[in-house]
């Protein structure tokens, strides 16, 4: 997994040279969608290393548990209330950064009786401009911001209900390598989870979630000099949705797991530009959209041999993509004079992996996967899109058909009780790759250019 940069502030994962809407970024299972039309915010920028207890990447159409992916999963599953012996635990710290003048902070406390456990951490941070090397300084790479995070368990006989809220607010946020800054990025993130143990002899557990999270996003110019005609630029994504996941006991050499889940996200970005001595004008460059999707997985974990095991899982969603009449639909319909209001598509995925283990300390690994992807919202019905690298304005495509993927895989480790070594070869075929094209359309003195269907 590599990470990108986001300006001075923020960080996005990348699994195999796949990132966006190739990949699920999830937070403790749930969905959610950043609300930057310029990729400034992927979601995990919301989330602290203090909210975090770890990390879980899948690669590849392997990562389909999380949902419909060409690229992998990566879910951040975030600190909870532990139930324990010590009544009161917590932790603080406090850093400072001469090089762009930052404070870090942080504070965390978990308040534990019998049956219940409190949760709360606080996060503050702050950076002036970043000094580079021999005392540079790079202008528009400033931040501040504040992230709030508490949660509950409460045991319920054998079972426990969990309750979960994380509030992120951003501000004064630079991005020195874009034309544009953050004035202020605001994330809500509520969840309710009940998980049951061994409520049925043959069902291990079953864990029930739903939540809701929502995204804010307000781009700034007002601090940027020599700006040839400001703008306002505000996003909006919510999304709601719930999942039921479950694992059944052991029966033979079969051991299976299974998730179904269904999620509701919606979008709206706007942009009003004031050019000096005219009237302002108004665009959505993300149309009033969104997009309702049903997904089922299905894991099978098969013991042939104490060497030998086979892992089989599959997915398939169906996915309801809408565009709302109305202001952003008239702009597509001057591109695309047939675009619908809706679009119902149907994805899958399935893989085959072998795990062997050869004499006492080597493993091999061999997988086989295929896996399809759904256009983003932004590759559907983005408007005018600014890209910094090549200076274009892009515009969806709404009829876009899925992104495939077929790969495979081949590891190697070696381990002893000290040391792992783990050699990997990977191929990925990727048809119906969705990537940005640049077209003849004129209208009057722009390019118009849009994502297409690229072999
Ligand atoms: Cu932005």
């Amino acid at each position: 997994m590599y990470l990108i940069r986001r300006g001075n502030y923020g960080q996005e994962p990348m699994l195999r040279g796949m990132t966006g809407g190739q990949i699920n970024l999830t937070i403790d299972g749930m969905k959610m969608f950043g609300a930057c039309t310029d990729k400034m915010d992927p979601v995990s920028i919301y989330i602290e290393p203090q909210n975090l207890k770890s990390i879980q990447a899948t690669l590849g159409s392997d990562g389909s548990k999380l949902g419909a992916t060409v690229g992998g999963s990566v879910d951040m599953q975030l600190a909870q209330a532990t139930l324990s012996s010590k009544p009161v635990s917590g932790r603080a710290g406090f850093g400072y950064q001469s090089a762009w003048n930052g404070f870090n902070s942080h504070a965390n406390a978990n308040y534990a009786q019998q049956k219940s456990a409190y949760y709360v951490s606080l996060n503050y941070r702050k950076a002036d401009d970043y000094r580079a090397g021999g005392g540079a300084v790079i202008p528009y790479s400033q931040y501040e911001k504040i992230n709030l995070s508490a949660n509950g368990k409460w045991a319920v006989g054998q079972d426990t209900l969990q309750a979960s809220a994380l509030l992120d607010d951003g501000w004064n946020i630079g991005f020195p390598a874009l034309p544009m800054d953050v004035g202020s990025a605001k994330a809500r993130i509520y969840s309710l989870a009940f998980q049951r143990f061994r409520l049925h002899e043959r069902i291990q557990t079953l864990n029930t979630k739903i939540y809701f999270n929502s995204v804010f996003h307000a781009m700034d110019d007002s601090h940027r000099e020599n700006v040839v005609m400001h703008m306002d630029m505000p996003g909006t994504s919510t999304t709601a949705g719930g999942f039921v996941e479950g694992n059944f006991h052991p029966s033979g050499k079969h051991t299976i797991s299974f998730r179904t889940d269904y999620f509701h996200n919606q979008v709206l970005a706007e942009m009003t530009m004031y050019p000096e001595g005219g009237s302002s004008m108004y665009m959505q460059t993300w149309p009033a959209s969104g997009r309702s999707d049903v997904g089922f997985y299905l894991n099978d974990v098969y013991k042939i041999t104490r060497g030998t095991q086979l892992f089989i899982n599959g997915r398939v969603d169906w996915a309801n993509t809408t565009l709302q009449e109305g202001f952003g639909m008239d702009q597509l319909q001057v591109f695309y004079p047939n675009v619908q209001s809706g679009y119902q598509q149907i994805t899958s995925a399935f893989n085959v992996k072998l795990k062997q283990l050869i004499k006492s300390n080597w493993i091999a690994e061999v997988h086989a996967g295929y896996g399809e992807r759904l256009p983003t919202l932004s590759e559907s019905f983005g408007f005018y899109l600014f890209n910094r690298y090549d200076g274009y304005d892009y515009i969806g495509q709404p009829d876009l058909v899925p992104e495939k993927n077929w790969s495979t895989d081949l590891t190697l480790s070696y381990f002893t009780d000290r040391v792992q070594v783990t050699a990997t070869g990977f191929y990925n075929y990727l048809p119906d790759y969705i990537f940005f094209s640049h077209s003849s359309r004129t209208i009057g003195d722009d390019t118009g250019c849009a994502w297409r269907k690229d072999l």
